[in-house]
């Protein structure tokens, strides 16, 4: 007998930090979706998209809500986070493992106005000494809605994370696949590179930087042998151009080397990587400059 086809909609949904993208890239085996321990590390929608027989699983990764509008870039970043929220056909509210503060509250109340169920996560249950702690936050926690169901677990340490799985199975509808079963990102490979690039950047540069730059392909090559590839990493000031350089060029030289062993394991071929620093002012402000690097 065969099966019948399921295809759903999945929006994973947090404050920022929380562990969204270490989810997703746990739950798809692959990293389509960049992490630090800083926030704000995820800036635009990522599809993953998990096929496993008769179900087609399309999680989305969001940036994480926030409350600072100012800016143009954290602006569209919100837009970007509570826009999946009415097209899901389940949603993951993730939260942390004892932890419940006015952010989480906020994403809450943007949930309130969907009817798909939510189910919430509590993540990195690692860090608590015993496990049973958590049983006092989540009585807390109920009471503040009609949960789907309440699933703890740790990403990092791939605990219990099977068990979101199959709840979520549940509540796929009836359909053809959307997606070639193969396929496990929306994302371009451009973007996949640009990505692996700016998380080093992250993880190198101290505070402000990070927030303040982007990563721009600005040559892919296929050769014989490798895969010829220039970036540049645009930022906001002449004097940040310094920091991500670093001294005697040091900085930007690691960065260059772990995003090629990062991008090599992506494509799984041979990478000639050349990074280049240059100066676009305030392109965060600018929501024509946003749009000119791709952030539609
Ligand atoms: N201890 C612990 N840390 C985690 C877990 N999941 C994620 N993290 C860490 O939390 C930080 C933020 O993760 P990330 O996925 O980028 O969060 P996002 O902003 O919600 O997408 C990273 O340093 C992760 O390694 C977990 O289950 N346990
Ligand atoms: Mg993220």
């Amino acid at each position: 007998m065969n099966e019948k086809s399921h295809c759903g909609y999945v929006a994973i949904i947090g404050r920022p930090n929380v562990g969204k993208s270490t989810l997703l890239n746990c739950i798809l085996g692959k990293k389509v979706s960049i992490t630090t321990h800083k926030p704000q590390t995820t800036r635009s929608q990522i599809l993953g998209i998990k096929s496993e027989g008769a179900n087609q699983t399309v999680y989305i990764d969001t940036p994480g809500l926030h409350e600072a509008e100012q800016r143009a870039m954290n602006r569209y970043m919100n837009r970007m986070a509570t826009s999946v929220i009415p097209d899901a056909d389940a949603i993951i509210f993730m939260i942390e493992a004892d932890h419940w503060d006015e952010l989480d509250e906020l994403v809450l109340s943007k949930l309130k106005k969907t009817s798909a169920p939510v189910i919430l996560v509590i993540n990195k249950m690692d860090t608590l000494r015993d496990k049973a702690e958590v049983l006092p936050f989540i009585e807390k926690i109920k009471e503040k809605y009609a949960f789907a169901d309440i699933i703890p677990l740790s990403a990092t340490q791939i605990d219990n994370v099977s068990a979101l799985e199959k709840e979520i199975a549940q509540y796929l509808p009836e359909g053809p696949h959307l997606f070639p079963d193969d396929q496990i990102t929306d994302k371009t490979i451009r973007f996949q590179i640009a990505e692996l690039i700016r998380e080093k950047l992250i993880l190198a540069t101290e505070q402000e930087v990070p927030y303040s730059t982007t990563v721009e392909i600005e040559h892919y090559e296929e050769k014989p042998n490798l895969i010829d590839i220039s970036a540049i990493i645009w930022v906001e000031r002449e004097g940040q151009k310094p920091i991500v350089i670093g001294k005697n060029g040091e900085r930007l030289k690691m960065i260059g080397t772990k995003s090629r062993k990062d991008i090599e394991r992506l494509l799984n071929q041979k990478v000639f990587l050349r990074l280049w620093v240059k100066v676009k002012e305030k392109w965060t402000d600018d929501e024509r400059a946003l749009r000119s690097l791709g952030y539609e």
